[in-house]
């Protein structure tokens, strides 16, 4: 999957391209990263990218002209690679909030153009005439649009066939089954006087499953009752859940 990220703040992006799963999936050649500054499209000696709100108050908006020539040059790019249609994602506090269903969704595009916003934010004219979709990360207020595009980034990489590594896949993570995740331990034995679970340690591994299932099904019902409400168990799921005696 290849992305063309427009930001005034590049840099920040070395934090997918120098850690982790990202990182190895941009060197295994599974995802691929073109950073455009609108910086380097904006007129006059200042190059400024941001102006006054029209109608006044508080802040700066992003100019047209530089994010208008940033998409273009992304676009054509994209038209090299082979891409004739690409979609633009506007990362906006007033979009849709990311979950791992519009994560899921966006998974089949071969490349995406994300956009991301400074200051008050875009021109409504942008948005209006070349954005595809708008995505907020949640509830709560950010500087830009870097560190949601990130975000959005790392959730479609770590789906992407190989980038986890052989044995883990992205289908068994928790969210993508509608539950949290069960707890999980390691060596040594005992810990600030607390033992591993002994079932963990009895080789059953179906027994290890159960419990692991029970785990992730009592977590979520006191931690994310909503969640709850949308899980459809299957038949030996609901058996060991009335097994165990709790309430479906
Ligand atoms: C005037 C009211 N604010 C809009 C809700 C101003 C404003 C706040 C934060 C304008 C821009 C921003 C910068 N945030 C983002 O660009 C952003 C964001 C966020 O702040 N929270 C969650 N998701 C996102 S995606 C982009």
């Amino acid at each position: 999957m290849h992305f063309f990220v427009i930001t005034l703040f590049p840099e920040m992006f070395t934090a997918l391209s120098d850690s982790g799963i990202t990182r190895r999936a941009f060197e295994q050649g599974l995802s691929s990263l073109t950073l455009i500054n609108p910086r380097d499209f904006a007129q006059g000696n200042y190059r400024r990218v941001d102006e006054k709100l029209a109608g006044g108050g508080a802040g700066m908006v992003m100019m047209a002209e530089p994010l208008i020539k940033a998409i273009e040059q992304a676009k054509s790019q994209a038209a090299v690679l082979g891409c004739k249609s690409i979609e633009v994602i506007y990362l906006s506090p007033q979009g849709q909030t990311l979950d791992e269903s519009n994560v899921c969704n966006l998974g089949d595009r071969k490349s995406l153009i994300l956009l991301c916003g400074r200051y008050e934010g875009v021109d409504q004219r942008v948005i209006d005439a070349l954005v595809d979709h708008e995505i907020s990360i949640g509830d709560y207020v950010l500087s830009g649009g870097e560190l949601p595009a990130m975000v959005l980034m790392d959730a479609l990489i770590r789906r992407l066939p190989g980038a986890l590594g052989d044995e883990r896949s992205a289908q068994t993570d928790s969210f993508v089954d509608g539950l949290l995740g069960y707890a999980v331990y390691t060596k040594p034995d005992e810990i600030l006087g607390q033992s591993i679970p002994a079932v963990l340690k009895s080789g059953d591994h179906k027994k290890i499953e159960k419990w692991r299932f029970l785990e992730q099904y009592t977590r979520t019902k006191n931690r994310r009752a909503d969640m709850l409400a949308s899980f459809k168990p299957s038949k030996e799921q609901l058996k060991w859940i009335s097994d165990a005696k709790l309430d479906t």
